[in-house]
């Protein structure tokens, strides 16, 4: 889905559906009319997906940090990122971006940077628009647990939601060291950094309220990158995220069934 207001982009969402999916086509619409801003587009769009092509991933696990200030939350994002194995000059460079507006000529992106994690140089093939993370959705069991865990600590979110699959996606891929993010929504202050040494890092006042500036920056080990097929993974490969582990398991040559409900 994707809803736009004189032309610019308001808002979307994308969801990966076994079976009848026209029964999510009304969450869509009601997440595009619950944007701050009534768009006057909506499209939707739907997508054969090969099944036998989608890679199933465990959700990163999701921890809150609270920040005091802007420059607290640098700090700790800082230390969290090199701890995952960014080069100092790498966090410098992403948080400059980030601060400033990443895009080519200043401004947001509609994707992600992508970041050299040691020189901390831009791979992104377009710098305006970035690599845009897509086709990755949750099962239902998964989307409901987590919507239940994250209301049970009073964190529920869609953004949370949205967050974490794209975090999750990205950290799938060995090439990820890891991800910063802050939000462009003025009002949205709690950003994140991921990587799969520390999950999903949530940290409060990453930004001052009325700031219109965010991004992304997925930060890559650049030894044996092939590029092209990287971007593929983040914008074109399946994935979903389920919260088990397979159901049936093998000793040896014995499969093992767990019935657990
Ligand atoms: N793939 C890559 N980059 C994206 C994508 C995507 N699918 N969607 C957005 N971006 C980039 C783009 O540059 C945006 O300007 C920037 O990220 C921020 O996007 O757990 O809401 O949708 O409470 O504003 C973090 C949640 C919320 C933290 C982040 O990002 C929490 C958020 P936004
Ligand atoms: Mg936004």
């Amino acid at each position: 889905m994707r809803s736009t207001l004189n032309g610019g982009h308001l808002s979307g969402a994308e969801r990966i559906v076994c079976g009848d999916f026209t029964q999510i086509i009304p969450d869509l619409m009601l997440q595009a009319m619950s944007y701050s801003n009534m768009p006057d587009s909506i499209a939707i769009s739907v997508d054969t997906v090969d099944t036998s092509s989608i890679i199933y991933k465990s959700p990163l696990g999701i921890r809150t940090v609270e920040s005091s200030s802007p420059e607290d939350a640098l700090r700790i994002s800082a230390d969290l990122l090199k701890n995952s194995g960014v080069s100092p000059a790498a966090v410098e460079k992403a948080n400059y971006l980030l601060r400033t507006g990443p895009s080519a000529g200043g401004g947001n992106m509609r994707g992600a940077v992508i970041m050299d994690s040691a020189s901390g140089d831009r791979l992104e093939p377009d710098s305006s628009r970035g690599v845009r993370v897509s086709r990755v959705d949750y099962t239902m069991d998964a989307r409901d647990s987590l919507i239940n865990k994250l209301r049970e600590e009073g964190i529920f979110h869609r953004r949370v939601v949205d967050a974490l699959a794209i975090a999750t996606k990205a950290a799938g891929r060995r090439e990820t060291v890891a991800e910063l993010c802050r939000s462009d929504d003025p009002d949205y202050t709690t950003g994140y950094i991921a990587s799969r040494k520390c999950g999903y890092v949530r940290i409060t006042n990453i930004k001052k309220k009325g700031d219109h500036v965010g991004g992304r920056v997925l930060f890559v080990r650049r030894n044996d990158l092939n590029i092209e097929e990287y971007i593929h993974y983040l914008e074109r490969q399946p994935v979903i995220i389920r919260v088990r582990a397979r159901r049936v398991r093998r000793v040896g040559s014995v499969k093992i069934k767990d019935l657990t409900p």
